[in-house]
C-alpha cells in the first residue's frame, strides 16, 4: 500500500477539481504516474491525452482561453518538462491561466548522472507567475492540507490579475503507482466544500477619479476609442454605451469582440488599418485623446499614428493592472476593470454629446473604405484576404473562429467586418508565435463548436503533431489551410527587395502535400480551386463531425499585389472624399 503517496496526490487533485480545475491535459511517462492514475481515477476530473509535450501545452492553452478559467498539464520528468516552455511563454503574455504540474527525481537523484533528471527548478523563469517546489509525499493530516492549500492557491495565483500560467514540481520517489480505492476519496475528504475558497475583487478607482476623468474627455470633441484583444463578457454592451455617451468612434481589432454580437455597430469602425495607412488621410483624422483598452491592436499603421503623434493624450485601461504600452506614449494608466470604468463614465454623463462632425468624418471614412475593400469580395481568383469576407457569410451563429498569426490575422483584420451574428474570434497574439496554433484551436474546440481555424501553410506544418488530439479525441473542427507556399509575410517586409536571399531565407518554400499528413490522421481533405467549392466544403465541414482540411493555394507575388491594390483603393477614395 503505498498511501504517503496516494493520499497526498489525491487531497491535491481533489481540491483542484473542487476550486474548478476539472480539465487536465496529460502526457505520458513514469514519473508523472500518481497524478495521472489519480487523475484518470477522480471521478469529476476530465483527462485529455496529448503525447507531443509541446503540442499538449498549446491544447492545454487554447482551452483556458476559450473556457476563461484555469486547465492543468502534467508530463514527467526531462525534456518533457521543456517542451512546455513555447506555450508557457504565450500563456504568461496572453494573459492565460494555465496550471503546470511536472513531475520530478527526488532530490537526491538530482545532479548526479541520474536517468530523465533535468534542472526543473525555476525552469519557466519568469514565465511561470508562480513557482513551487513541492515537499515529499506525506499523508498526515498537516502533509494533506498542505497539498490542498497547494492546488487552491495555484488555481488562484493563475486567475488573479493579470492571469497567467504557475508552475508546481513533485518530486517522486518510486514506487510511482499509487493505490487508489473508493477508501481513499472517503479519506481525503477532509470537509465536503473546498478547503479555501478565494473570493477575487475588480479594481476600480475613487469617484473623484472617476469625475475627473470624465470631465476630462467632456472637453475633448476629437476622441477615439481603441479596443484590442479583449474577451470579456459584458464589455462590449458597457463601450458601446461608453461611445455614444462620448461620441467617440471605436477602433475595433477583430480580438476586441466588438465586430460581431447583438450590441450596437453605430460607432464601431472597422476598416481603420486599410484607412490609416495613407500618412496624409492620418493626419487628417488625428484625435486629441486616445482611450485604449485590450492588448495593442495587430493594425501597425494604428501603431505608428499612436506612436509618432506625441500631442495625442493616450488613456490606457488595464483591469489587471499590466503595462500595455509598446508606443512608449501613454500619457495616463488607468488600473481599473473594464467594463466598471466604461459604466461609471456612462452614468456620469448624463449631458450626452451626439452628432458631431467628429464622429460622423469617421463613420463615413469607414463606409468608403469598407465598400472599396469589399470590392475584394468580387475577386473570381484565390484571393487570401476574401476567405474571411466569404467566412462572415458562412459562419454559423456562436461560432469560434480561431486565426492563425502572419497574414490570416492581419486579413481578419481587413477583411473580417461587422456583424450581428455571435462569433467569438480567438488568436495566440501574447508572442505571436507560428508554433502550437492547431493544437490551440483543437484545444478551443473540446470547449466549443463549431470551430474554423484560419492558419498559413508554415504555421500548420509547424504543429502538424497537433492534429493527433482530433483523431484521438473525435473532435470536430475544419481547419482551412492558405498555402502560399511559404511565409507569405515577408513579401510584405523591406526584406522582400533583398532577391538574393529571399526565398532562401524568408519566403522557405516546403512543397508538402499536406493531403497524406490529414490522411494518416484520418482528416477529411479537400483542396478547392474555385469560390463555389470553398463555400460548399466549409458548409458541409461545419455540418459534419470530424477534422476536416481545407487548402486553398495562393500565390504570395500575387497576394501582396492584390492588397497593395486594394490599399491605394482605399487612399484614393478616402483622398477624394476629404477633399470635397
Ligand atoms: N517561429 C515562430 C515560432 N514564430 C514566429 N512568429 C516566427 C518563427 C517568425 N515568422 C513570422 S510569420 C512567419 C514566420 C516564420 C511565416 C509564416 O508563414 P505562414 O504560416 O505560411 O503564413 P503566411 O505568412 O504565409 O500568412
Amino acid at each position: 500500500m503505498n498511501e504517503d503517496l496516494t493520499l497526498y496526490v489525491a487531497a491535491f487533485v481533489d481540491e483542484m477539481v473542487k476550486v474548478g480545475v476539472k480539465d487536465v491535459v496529460v502526457s505520458p511517462g513514469s514519473r508523472s504516474t500518481p497524478f495521472a492514475i489519480v487523475m484518470a481515477e477522480h471521478p469529476k476530473m476530465r483527462v485529455h491525452m496529448n503525447i507531443d509535450e509541446r503540442s499538449a501545452a498549446f491544447f492545454a492553452l487554447g482551452m483556458a482561453k476559450t473556457k476563461r478559467k484555469p486547465v492543468a498539464l502534467l508530463c514527467t520528468s526531462g525534456t518533457a518538462v521543456a517542451n512546455y516552455l513555447p506555450a508557457v511563454v504565450e500563456a504568461y503574455y496572453s494573459r492565460v491561466p494555465l496550471i503546470v504540474l511536472t513531475a520530478d527525481r527526488p532530490h537526491e537523484l538530482r545532479d548526479v548522472g541520474a536517468p530523465q533528471a533535468i534542472d526543473q527548478i525555476h525552469i519557466y523563469g519568469k514565465h511561470a507567475k508562480w513557482f513551487v517546489e513541492m515537499a515529499l509525499p506525506e499523508k498526515s493530516v498537516e502533509m494533506l492540507r498542505y497539498a490542498r492549500t497547494m492546488a487552491a492557491r495555484a488555481a488562484a495565483v493563475a486567475m488573479s490579475a493579470p492571469s497567467g500560467p504557475v508552475h508546481l514540481n513533485f518530486p517522486f520517489r518510486e514506487p510511482l503507482v499509487p493505490t487508489i480505492t473508493e477508501q481513499t476519496w472517503k479519506q481525503i475528504e477532509a470537509k465536503e466544500s473546498s478547503y479555501i475558497d478565494v473570493s477575487i475583487g475588480k479594481r476600480t478607482l475613487e469617484n473623484e477619479q472617476f469625475q475627473q476623468l470624465y470631465e476630462q474627455l467632456a472637453r475633448v470633441e476629437k476622441g477615439i476609442i481603441i479596443c484590442g484583444e479583449m474577451d470579456k463578457p459584458g464589455f462590449a454592451e458597457a463601450v458601446t454605451m461608453l461611445a455614444k455617451t462620448l461620441d467617440y468612434p471605436i477602433l475595433a481589432d477583430p480580438l476586441s469582440q466588438l465586430r460581431n454580437g447583438m450590441h450596437s455597430k453605430e460607432y464601431i469602425i472597422d476598416s481603420y488599418d486599410a484607412i490609416l495607412k495613407d500618412e496624409k488621410i492620418a493626419s487628417s483624422l488625428l484625435p486629441d485623446v486616445v482611450i485604449r483598452f485590450g492588448a495593442m491592436p495587430v493594425s501597425k499603421s494604428l501603431f505608428l499614428l499612436l506612436k509618432y503623434h506625441p500631442a495625442i493624450t493616450q488613456i490606457v485601461v488595464d483591469g489587471e493592472g499590466g503595462w500595455r504600452d509598446p508606443t512608449l506614449m501613454a500619457s495616463q494608466m488607468v488600473y481599473c476593470d473594464e467594463i466598471e470604468f466604461c459604466n461609471r463614465l456612462v452614468e456620469l454623463g448624463a449631458q450626452k454629446r451626439r452628432g458631431s462632425e467628429w464622429a460622423t468624418t469617421w463613420q463615413t471614412v469607414n463606409k468608403i473604405a469598407k465598400e472599396t475593400l469589399l470590392e475584394a469580395g468580387k475577386e473570381e481568383q484565390l484571393f487570401e484576404g476574401k476567405v474571411f469576407i466569404e467566412l462572415s457569410e458562412l459562419l454559423p451563429e456562436h461560432s469560434v473562429l480561431f486565426v492563425g498569426n502572419s497574414m490570416p490575422i492581419r486579413d481578419a483584420d481587413t477583411f473580417f467586418m461587422t456583424s450581428d451574428k455571435q462569433i467569438r474570434v480567438i488568436a495566440n497574439r501574447g508572442v505571436n508565435g507560428i508554433d502550437g496554433v492547431v493544437s490551440s484551436a483543437l484545444g478551443a474546440s473540446t470547449v466549443t463548436e463549431p470551430l474554423v481555424l484560419v492558419i498559413g501553410d508554415l504555421s500548420f506544418y509547424h504543429d502538424l503533431n497537433g492534429l493527433l488530439a482530433a483523431k484521438l479525441h473525435r473532435l470536430n473542427a475544419t481547419i482551412i489551410v492558405v498555402n502560399n507556399n511559404g511565409g507569405g509575410i515577408f513579401s510584405f517586409l523591406p526584406q522582400a527587395t533583398q532577391e538574393k536571399h529571399f526565398e532562401t531565407l524568408f519566403g522557405t518554400p516546403t512543397d508538402l502535400q499536406f493531403e497524406h499528413v490529414v490522411r494518416m490522421y484520418e482528416g477529411d481533405y479537400r483542396k478547392v480551386e474555385t469560390w463555389n467549392e470553398f463555400r460548399h466544403h466549409v458548409k458541409h465541414s461545419i455540418e459534419t463531425n470530424g477534422l476536416h482540411v481545407i487548402e486553398l493555394c495562393t500565390s504570395r507575388q500575387d497576394n501582396v499585389m492584390k492588397h497593395r491594390l486594394l490599399w491605394e483603393s482605399v487612399s484614393r477614395e478616402i483622398g477624394e472624399f476629404l477633399e470635397k
